[in-house]
């Protein structure tokens, strides 16, 4: 603890600081560097990162392209190694990337921890997936004198998008999922988190991951929009806002080319149905993990809470006591619960959101905030009905709404009404009741008597529908195939020559 803790302060200093560049093959760029600020403390400076420029987009492509061709025609076996070999590089590292994600994105060491637990799952899991998967042609059946096989390919050029929230584990999923199905990848990380992208880009070059395979492009919207709008563009796998989906959405429609998927994770109003048989302690202690763990911000977060009426005081006496006990600050303190928020302009989002509940509803409890960095402190609103929280509030705001037994149908019809289906929970003793809420509605994924957040990888793939995404999940069996194509070879083995030597393929 003693030497993580002192590594951790160095790197919170920026010491040593870390400078990241477009790391493009050939390209050196001319683009303005921007410092990057520690979250937690705004007199630090963790390092800065020079921006792409259209130019350099325009060269990820070219060089994309080149390498694409190489890497999409290495064998699976051999893609899904390097996947294995950064799994184990993240280990190795470990410490120095927990630094980083405490430094630039304010996480605390219990979620850095979990994080990079995370981002080594998604490697594990993808290699053994794509050997699966794309390991071998499958042999169709079909008449006799003719020889069909089925396969997998890489598609082209991929874009990855990523969200400051996971800045390794999310960044890292998307892009070794893109790479072991054969693609080469544009890795876009989040303006905010920069040099964590840098890092894990650096690791997976060092894992063996062709340089001209994958492209790291960092940079903010135009950087994104020039990367979308891109006619040699073969797919997006996106994680962010759904208005930022939309957009991409938009892009890809305007424009003539490939028609190509996009793989997109949005928000939530995530929603959780507590009745009077739940059992107290338990709602409590997931509650607040849910609603205030990483400073709310994950997109599997907890915002809207029913209570059924008769528990409903109890219920909030419990968790806003429990609120009361968390600690706040120094996300590299190992007894800090909750860390800063990312920005000053996130934290403008969510003070307002404050200010406007204040003068419709009733704030219930505000924590308090320490100073010197962008830190906003857990809230809970009571609203009068659930229509008063229609947008996702990305921040530590547990909003609080009654329902009467008899008005669970209304509770569902609520929670469906919204649009968004990324998390549900529901904690009831009874069987009928939790059937009830499964069976009306869609949600992505649906957590029973625990908390909601933390999905695993591989146990709990993790996407939502509607409003909050394509509805594919990461870290699930059917993951892969979105950033693949397929093909089918026929080979008429009765034709003179029989072609023989064809079948071998694959
Ligand atoms: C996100 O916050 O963008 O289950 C999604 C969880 C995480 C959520 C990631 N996998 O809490």
């Amino acid at each position: 603890r003693d030497s993580l803790e002192k590594l951790m302060a160095n790197v919170v200093k920026g010491v040593p600081a870390v400078q990241a560049v477009p790391l493009i093959p050939g390209v050196s760029s001319k683009g303005a560097e921007v410092p990057v600020q520690s979250p937690s403390n705004h007199a630090v400076k963790v390092g800065s990162v020079r921006n792409a420029t259209a130019a350099d987009v325009e060269q990820a492509f070219a060089v994309g392209a080149k390498g694409f061709r190489t890497w999409s025609r290495t064998p699976v076996d051999a893609r899904a190694a390097c996947l294995e070999r950064m799994a184990d590089l993240l280990e190795e590292n470990r410490d120095r990337v927990l630094a980083l994600l405490a430094a630039e994105a304010g996480k605390t060491l219990d979620d850095g921890i979990a994080e990079i637990r995370e981002a080594v799952d998604f490697c594990r899991y993808y290699a053994v997936e794509a050997r699966r998967l794309f390991g071998t042609a499958t042999k169709m059946p079909g008449p006799t004198g003719e020889d069909n096989r089925y396969l997998w390919r890489g598609r082209g050029v991929f874009a990855c998008i990523s969200p400051w929230n996971f800045p390794l584990a999310i960044f890292l999923g998307q892009i070794s999922a893109a790479l072991v199905a054969g693609n080469a990848v544009i890795a876009k990380p989040a303006p905010q988190t920069p040099l964590i992208a840098y890092e894990a880009i650096r690791l997976f070059h060092q894992a063996g991951i062709p340089e001209d395979a994958l492209l790291f492009v960092p940079g903010g919207p135009e950087v994104g929009a020039a990367i979308v709008a891109h006619s040699a563009l073969a797919g997006v796998a996106f994680t962010g806002s759904t208005r930022t989906a939309w957009g991409i959405n938009r892009a890809l429609a305007a424009k003539d080319g490939p028609i190509v998927p996009l793989i997109a994770e949005t928000g939530g109003l995530n929603a959780m149905i507590v009745d009077a048989t739940a059992l107290a302690e338990q709602v409590a202690d997931d509650v607040v993990l849910s609603a205030f763990r990483s400073a709310g911000q994950r997109c599997s977060a907890l915002r809207l809470l029913f209570l059924q009426e008769d528990i409903a005081d109890n219920m909030t006496t419990m968790i806003e006591g429990a609120a009361r006990e968390l600690q706040l600050g120094d996300p590299s303190l190992v007894t800090t619960d909750v860390g800063p928020i990312i920005d000053d302009k996130q934290k403008a989002m969510l003070e307002a959101h404050i200010a406007d509940m204040r003068e419709t509803q009733k704030v219930r409890y505000s924590g308090k905030a320490p100073d010197g960095g962008s830190f906003f402190a857990p809230h809970i609103v009571e609203l009068d009905s659930p229509g008063a929280l229609t947008k996702e509030v990305f921040g530590p705001v547990l909003h609080i709404v009654r329902w009467k037994a008899k008005d669970l149908p209304s509770v569902l019809a609520d929670i469906t009404a919204s649009g968004y289906g990324l998390t549900l929970g529901v904690h009831s003793r009874i069987e009928a009741t939790i059937r009830k809420v499964t069976d009306a509605l869609d949600t992505g994924n649906v957590y029973v008597n625990r908390n909601m957040i933390g999905a695993v990888v591989g146990t709990q793939p993790f996407g939502g529908s509607g409003l909050s995404g394509s509805g594919f999940k990461a870290g699930g069996p059917a993951y892969l195939q979105r950033f693949a194509q397929e093909q089918v070879i026929s080979i008429n083995t009765a034709a003179a020559g029989g072609n023989a030597s064809l079948i071998a393929m694959g």
